[in-house]
């Protein structure tokens, strides 16, 4: 039964130090000093080390490496059945290495150094998987450089308006478009894949990264990530199943007002688009303390001044908004009231308002039995576990659209601190999450 050779599988599992990893890859950023954190955004130089690392580190774990038109990195352990019949015939597990700017070293990270890991455990115990295993890094989870979240993911889960990756600005204006970027890294339009297929333009490489139709690769993913939250540590528990991501959604608003001289010009003669900005900040907060449920959360995370001078009144303020909730009719009644809102308070300040909604996703709910081979796994090891939903959201939430078993294993994090320096999870902590990973993927590509 499972029991027995889960049994056997558990005693020859030696999960080799993370640690050591987490730390080589927090060195490849663009921050100046380290002590503020880790900064790499996608297509950049050190984003290019941190991918020949990770190919690096998957080889040396005896997998199969391929990459996909856009950068997604795939490390394969041969399943014993090559030739799958039906359904999904590869068991995956991933996350990203991109961070976002001056933040930790192991949002993302942990999670593909423990699916790495994961494989090269179970190689070494002389596992056979039925299914194929895979690990996986995703192109850019961070929505960093070109305002785009889950670029990887949603074009796996045939999500991706490839459009946009003609269209979006580059933050860091050294391309054009995010498909300019990632032919300069050697994807898009440099990328030749296996059977030589092509991705000559941005139309194309979505279409060759799509595993759509739905379950027709893989017949279950789970992803290893710390909780970004304080609840395991806080209850002292080893091991969080996820039962569901969050619905994230993003919107920037632009409030434009035509300035003047500080000095000189009378207050009934100005339209201050700062005033009008903060007004809307702080109706933001209000909208996600009083929406009925502690799962709404909603924050202005981005407020640009133009032409932020001291001496010079605010021509134009841009907000980039993250709204989220559990519950999708909730998270709309805030985005609807924050989009009302703007429109009103641009009118009492006779200022000018634009609204430009960046993505706003459904949520995704885990399958039963990659929740139940999580929950065995940690069971089997003697880990404590609690079922629970994520705040954060994760490549997952897209893979969800291709996979309808995905799952999620958290493991705690220092104080739930994460997108900060602080971030930290212990040796022992991360430890316990790659070898139930492991279990979890040996169970899954048997079952
Ligand atoms: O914002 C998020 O939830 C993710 O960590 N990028
Ligand atoms: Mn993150
Ligand atoms: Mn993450
Ligand atoms: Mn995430």
């Amino acid at each position: 039964s499972d029991n027995k050779y889960l049994s056997e599988l558990r005693s020859k599992l030696q999960i080799e130090p993370i640690t050591p990893h987490i730390d080589a890859l927090s060195k490849f950023s663009s921050s100046e000093d380290e002590l503020k954190g880790v900064t790499r955004l996608v297509y950049s130089k050190e984003d290019l080390e941190a991918r020949a690392y990770v190919k690096n580190l998957m080889k040396k774990n005896g997998l199969k490496v391929r990459e996909d038109a856009m950068g997604s990195i795939f490390g394969r352990l041969e399943g014993v059945e090559k030739s799958q019949k039906g359904g999904g015939h590869v068991v995956g597990s991933g996350s990203h290495t991109d961070a976002i700017p001056l933040s930790g070293k192991y949002d993302g990270v942990y999670g593909v150094l423990g699916a790495i890991e994961a494989l090269g455990a179970l190689k070494r115990a002389k596992f056979q998987p039925r299914r194929h295993l895979e690990a996986v890094m995703f192109n850019s989870e961070e929505p960093s450089r070109f305002g785009m979240a889950c670029s990887g993911s949603r074009a796996m889960g045939g999500v991706l308006d490839a459009e946009k990756l003609e269209t979006l600005p580059d933050v860091l204006n050294a391309s054009t478009s995010f498909f300019d970027a990632a032919t300069q890294a050697g994807y898009g339009s440099k990328w030749r894949g296996e059977k030589n297929e092509r991705a000559r333009t941005a139309k194309e490489m979505v279409e060759q990264c799509s595993l759509m139709p739905m379950d027709s690769h893989y017949y279950s993913f789970v992803e290893l990530h710390i909780e970004q939250g304080p609840e395991l540590e806080h209850e002292n528990l080893d091991i969080g199943v996820v039962t569901a991501i969050a619905a994230p959604a993003a919107l920037e608003i632009t409030f434009e007002g035509d300035g003047g001289h500080a000095g000189a010009q009378l207050m009934h003669l100005r339209n201050d688009a700062v005033v009008a900005g903060s007004k809307l900040a702080v109706a933001v907060e209000e909208f996600a303390k009083h929406s009925g449920s502690v799962d709404t959360v909603a924050t202005v995370g981005g407020f640009t001044v133009k032409p932020n001078a001291i001496n010079s009144v605010p021509r134009s303020a841009v907000l980039e908004i993250d709204v989220r909730d559990i519950d999708l009719k909730r998270r709309d009644l805030v985005v609807e009231q924050i989009i009302s809102t703007a429109n009103k308070v641009a009118s009492e300040q006779r200022v000018r308002v634009n609204v430009r909604m960046i993505n706003k996703d459904d949520p995704a709910t885990s399958g039963d039995s990659a929740m139940s081979a999580a929950e065995l796994a940690a069971s089997h090891l003697g880990h404590t576990q609690k079922r629970m939903v994520s705040r954060a959201y994760h490549d997952t939430l897209f893979i969800a659209k291709a996979c309808s078993n995905v799952g999620m294993i958290f493991i705690p994090c220092f104080k739930g601190y994460s997108h900060r320096p602080d971030e930290h999870s212990t040796e022992d902590q991360m430890r316990k999450g790659v070898e139930t990973l492991a279990l979890t993927m040996a169970k899954l590509s048997r079952e």
